[in-house]
């Protein structure tokens, strides 16, 4: 069995825990600063796999040594968003836990892909590439997979259609700029645009681009943890199977859309390399200026990265 480890046993690690077990995907080594928590979570879920016949062993532990050998790193160490707080407010707390999860992994897994979840979650992955100093395709951020469900969702409930029916792409950073691509999403191969009038799909875009912090003000104590989860267990999924499953995800960019040294939401194609390739698309001038809007506001959280972190 593959073994998959997840950094920080809190909402979105636990329950990414959850999907990946249920798949059979991979063992699972849940870690936490918390003492007993990741121990009792990762017992539960243990105890879990007779009923549904699955053969994935979880164990929950303090200690990154049991790490060792994981095939996949995922990591979602950190503090979550409370209403009110933007992803960036998270950026120094997160800075300091992810830079020290990112090199103590390394150490037991230097073959491991590296899957980063934790807010800021573009400087996040930033800051993973360069502590690690890994090679690109080993380090993704999970963001677009999660945002472009959160399209695809509103789209199903406006349109009454099969989400499968229903494809949406988000791109750029994952912050409230994120550029839901439009000219480029369909129902079924229609385009978006043909389907929903245009005031409706505005609505939809909105709605998309404030997703996470609608989630965060329901919950009042945390932020979303299904979604993203699955959305990691997916791409976990792609790596271990090859599958060449293209995918927005977080890449660092050399070049691809104008872009260097910064890690930014686009297409890319998840299989046995990890992130091996960056597809682009031809953009409109609305979309590139979107684009580079959302682009400016990475660099900035990026900028703020190293002024705090010598990288
Ligand atoms: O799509 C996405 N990328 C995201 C990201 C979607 C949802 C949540 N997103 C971000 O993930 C969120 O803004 C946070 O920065 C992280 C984790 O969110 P989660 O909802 O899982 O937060 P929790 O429940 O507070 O869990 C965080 C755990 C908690 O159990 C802490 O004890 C633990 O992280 N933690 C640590 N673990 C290991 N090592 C250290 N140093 C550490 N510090 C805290």
């Amino acid at each position: 069995m593959k073994k998959i480890s997840i950094i920080g046993a809190g909402m979105t690690g636990s329950t990414a825990a959850h999907w990946l077990a249920e798949r059979e995907l991979a063992d699972v080594v849940l870690v936490d600063v918390v003492e007993g928590m990741p121990q009792g979570k990762g017992l539960d879920l243990l105890e879990a796999m007779p009923i549904i016949g699955k053969d994935s062993s979880i164990l929950g532990t303090n200690d990154y040594a049991d790490t060792q050998d994981s095939d996949i790193v995922i990591i979602t160490a950190g503090v979550a968003r409370k209403p009110g707080m933007s992803r960036d407010d998270l950026l120094t707390t997160n800075a300091a836990i992810v830079g020290t999860a990112a090199t103590e992994t390394l150490k037991y897994s230097p073959n491991a892909f590296f899957i980063v979840l934790t807010n800021p979650l573009d400087t996040m992955a930033y800051l993973t590439l360069k502590k690690t100093g890994l090679p690109r395709n080993r380090v993704i951020g999970q963001a677009g997979i999660l945002d472009s469900a959160r399209m695809r969702a509103f789209v199903a409930l406006e349109t009454g259609v099969s989400v499968e029916n229903i494809q949406c792409y988000v791109l750029g950073g994952h912050g409230d700029e994120m550029v839901p691509l439009t000219r480029h999403s369909n129902i079924a191969g229609i385009p978006l645009r043909e389907y929903i009038p245009a005031d409706k799909l505005e609505a939809i875009v909105n709605r998309t681009r404030k997703g996470g912090g609608e989630i965060v003000n329901l919950l009042k104590t945390g932020s979303a943890y299904y979604a993203p989860s699955v959305a990691v267990a997916q791409m976990a999924e792609a790596i271990l199977k090859d599958k060449k499953l293209i995918v927005p995800c977080a890449a660092y960019m050399q070049g691809e859309y104008g872009l260097n040294d910064m890690f930014f939401g686009v297409p890319v194609m998840l299989g046995a390399g990890g992130m091996e390739k960056i597809i682009e698309y031809k953009l409109d001038a609305d979309e590139k200026a979107a684009f580079e809007k959302s682009a400016a506001s990475v660099k900035e959280t990026h900028a703020a990265l190293k002024k705090l972190v010598q990288l």
